[in-house]
């Protein structure tokens, strides 16, 4: 059975992987690790890094690899090199967002410096939030077909830019106004119809990370 280990927080990293199986009716195992624990196991891991998948006592890393995976035995991925090339680059998408917010969040969650991250923050917020938006925004303008996901099917790239799109709207990222997808109109279309996708919606997993 397929076992995913990441920390005992909801993230995009995990999460997409968990929706993907949990989608298609896929057993997996989930474990959780105290992050406060976190410096003494992070040598454990092969890049010392989470999340990562153990299949048969093998040990993989990195999300665009596991999330291929995931996909791919949940029918969530595509056979066209085309689509795939789209699916990919929402993948690589949402990792160069979340390395570009890093810093402000590592500023202030590992060194607690509060006023580097406000820097580093604002900084964010000027010079890249809406401008990495709208790169997603055009893609999804460019590659999709029905005007509901970013190929023709429902798929891993929707899940990913749904998760990343929520976490950006939460409210929970300090100095970040939710109301910046507004000025993206196609992309709070797709990201109100994912919202109400059932076979999404429905799940555990997708009640879990949107409770609260
Ligand atoms: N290249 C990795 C990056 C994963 C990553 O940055 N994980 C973070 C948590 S979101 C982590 O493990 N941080 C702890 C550390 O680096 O010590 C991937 O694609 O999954």
């Amino acid at each position: 059975m397929i076992k995913l280990i990441y920390f005992d927080f909801n993230f995009w990293r995990i999460d997409i992987l968990r929706l993907s199986l949990a989608h298609s009716n896929i057993p997996y195992k989930f474990e959780s690790l105290v992050r406060n624990e976190w410096p003494k196991n992070k040598k454990k891991f092969p890049f010392g890094q989470l999340p990562v998948m153990v299949l048969n006592k093998k040990v993989f890393s990195h999300t665009h690899s596991l999330a291929r995976y995931c996909a791919k035995k949940a029918m969530l991925y595509d056979e066209n090199e085309i689509k795939i090339l789209v699916i990919d680059q929402v993948l690589d998408w949402a990792n160069e967002i979340t390395n570009l917010i890093a810093p402000s969040i590592r500023a202030a969650m590992r060194e607690k410096n509060f006023e580097k991250s406000k820097k580093l923050r604002l900084a964010f917020i000027k010079n890249d939030l809406l401008i990495w938006f709208s790169y997603l925004q055009s893609l999804f303008q460019k590659s999709s077909i029905n005007g509901q996901f970013f190929t023709d099917k429902f798929s891993i790239a929707d899940i990913t830019a749904w998760r990343v799109i929520y976490w950006f709207t939460s409210g929970h990222l300090d100095m970040i106004d939710k109301t910046f997808i507004d000025k993206l109109p196609d992309l709070k279309k797709f990201y109100e119809n994912i919202n109400n996708y059932q076979p999404l919606t429905k799940l555990p997993e997708f009640k879990a990370i949107t409770k609260n």
